[in-house]
């Protein structure tokens, strides 16, 4: 079937200031109503709504990107999309099989799509006849039986639900493709709709776990705590997330798909997508298995946050089936190794070449994704007591001898990999161990220094973010706005001496030839070009670009045992188009 990609897409995003809520500066870090959340760590994500019934297709154009956006992609009108109601009924429709599958999948609680943007209701309202039991041959309200069924199950629930975007209403915002919203009373909107409809999902469902709101947009402080009242008066127990907007909430949902390079302060949660898309897509097939699924996991968990993974059941009501059996084997996974995650926090040592780490009280869980050479796994830190490890296999722990060394300690591995999906080793450490300071650089693996932990000199690290299919975030720390004058620099140590190979990581949209630059380290200099990257100057979705990031050797160096500096710095001017990343040694 042919693709369609449309040129109007982007101002649809365009609802900024206030995309995500992103200027919530702080979640609760400490709350008894935010503990278990905290403790939980997993999520189910479920966006499933008409949208899903259309699976990205519409009149013969297969849309690739986010499927619940197709009704503003291909510009349905809202009088046309309505009808789609007509046909949805998902006589598959099992949510008891929903909620054993979050289970066998190890995910804590559940959060649905309530109404999506598209304005329809998952469950029976009275403020609006758009809504599955009104407008739908199926007839019964699904939120009814999905909340029955986590009570079932014990399995707290909460409900996505979208303020700001209503593309069914006159009164709400993002339908700019007919003129049904050119005499908006937002006011009314949310007098007449969004207050009546939470008061319905908080009166009719049981505890109500979560309001989780999205896009606010244009909505104004007086209107975010207007919401937000109404949520504490009629549940003062249910958690609300930071799109509600003007820093309202009590944690912070990072932007999608979002896993942040280092520890970030209060409450907060990654939001992620299981392909590329959240409602239902025919097409698309980009599913992360399930070692890509846990180490996304195990890297928000190190950083302090909540993963939430999303599923988009079809139109029938059933969960791709290949989603499902990716999320039991991440189940399978997380039964063996429930304390590296559930009640489980921030690694006090960052993350490693070779992986990552999760704290439990005294207990230190190391992940290991890629398998040391020679079996032998250096952990950087400095530990000052005596440490015991245990590596963990299907048939239980198995102590590990322990080498202390001068800021790191040793491990003796198999020599072999393990076969388990993310081989773990308990550390029981009697102190909490500290960051060796600067950079360990180990041999064997590909060492980063990355963007956010260089010492900057006139140039700034911001976050960039784009996408890369209609709808597929990305976000990358960046070095920008460089210029003659600027430096960036990292302190770091190899552990034994070596011969090294340095790369850079990054973009650049300097079209006319390329920017000279020069890294330094001690008196050795490498001097290497960075040519345009091939960025995307105009972006998807009015989204300014593109970014297209490559990596290049910039040269090899032979590197002794001993704390030194790596120093960038541009020789051009026009290195103002470049954004780096990061700078790796590997050996
Ligand atoms: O526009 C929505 C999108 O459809 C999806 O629901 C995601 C999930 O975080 N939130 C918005 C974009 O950030």
């Amino acid at each position: 079937m042919a693709s369609k990609n449309t040129e109007h897409e982007g101002c649809a995003f365009g609802i900024d200031p206030e995309m995500w809520g992103e200027r919530m500066t702080r979640g609760d870090t400490s709350d008894c109503r935010t503990d278990w959340f905290r403790m939980s760590r997993f999520g189910m994500f479920i966006h499933w709504g008409l949208y899903s019934e259309l699976a990205g297709e519409w009149n013969g154009y297969s849309y690739h990107g986010i499927g619940e956006w197709l009704q503003f992609r291909a510009r349905i009108s809202a009088a046309d999309y309505a009808k789609i109601a007509s046909r949805f009924n998902p006589r598959e429709y099992d949510p008891r099989a929903w909620v054993a599958l979050a289970k066998a999948a190890g995910m804590r609680y559940i959060i649905i799509t309530s109404k999506h943007h598209e304005g329809f209701a998952l469950y029976k309202s009275a403020v609006s006849a758009f809504n599955i039991v009104d407008a739908t041959p199926y007839g019964k309200d699904a939120l009814a039986e999905l909340a029955a069924a986590c009570r079932e199950a014990d399995m707290p629930l909460g409900f996505y639900y979208s303020q700001t975007q209503d593309w069914h209403e006159p009164d709400a915002f993002g339908n700019n493709w007919e003129d049904i919203q050119a005499k908006r009373n937002f006011d009314r909107y949310l007098e007449q709709k969004v207050l009546p409809q939470i008061r319905e999902l908080l009166t009719g469902y049981g505890k109500v776990a979560f309001l989780w709101f999205d896009t606010p947009g244009a909505i104004d402080a007086a209107q975010s705590q207007k919401i937000l009242q109404t949520v504490r008066e009629l549940q003062p127990d249910c958690l609300v997330n930071s799109r509600i907007g003007n820093n309202m909430g009590d944690y912070q949902s990072l932007g999608d798909q979002e896993i942040p390079a280092t520890a970030h302060a209060g409450m907060w949660e990654t939001i992620d997508t299981h392909n590329d898309t959240w409602g239902y897509v025919a097409t698309d097939s980009c599913w992360k298995g399930p070692r890509e699924i846990l180490t996304r996991l195990l890297r928000v968990v190190a950083k302090g946050g909540c993963y939430m993974l999303n599923v988009g059941p079809d139109g029938a009501g059933v969960i791709p089936p290949l989603s499902a059996d990716i999320l039991r084997e991440v189940g399978a996974w997380l039964q063996q190794h429930a304390d590296a995650v559930y009640g489980a926090g921030l690694s006090p040592l960052g993350d490693f070449p070779w992986g990552t780490c999760t704290s439990n009280g005294a207990r230190l869980f190391l992940h290991v994704f890629i398998w040391p050479p020679q079996g032998r796994l250096v952990v950087p830190g400095i530990f000052r007591e005596k440490v015991n490890a245990r590596m963990w296999s299907r048939q239980g722990g198995e102590s590990l001898e322990v080498i202390p060394g001068e800021n790191h300690i040793a491990l003796n591995l198999p020599m072999h990999a393990s076969s388990l999906l993310i081989p773990v080793i308990e550390l029981e450490c009697q102190q909490t161990p500290q960051p060796a300071p600067g950079v360990m650089v180990l041999e064997g693996y590909r060492n980063e220094f990355p963007a956010s932990r260089a010492k900057l000199t006139e140039v700034e690290c911001t976050k960039q973010s784009w996408m890369e299919k209609f709808g597929d975030w990305k976000h990358a720390d960046c070095l920008t706005q460089w210029k003659r004058e600027s430096v960036a620099e990292w302190r770091f140590k190899p552990l034994l001496s070596m011969r090294a190979t340095i790369q850079i990581e990054y973009s650049s949209t300097f079209e006319n030839g390329d920017t000279k630059w020069q890294l330094w380290i001690g008196s050795q200099k490498l001097e290497f070009p960075l040519i345009a990257s091939g960025e995307d100057s105009t972006g998807i979705g009015g989204w300014p670009r593109r970014m297209r990031f490559r990596t290049i050797i910039a040269g090899t160096l032979q590197l002794n045992a001993e704390e030194q500096c790596l120093r960038l710095v541009p020789l051009e001017r026009e290195a103002n188009a470049v954004n780096i990343t990061s700078v790796s040694i590997s050996t």
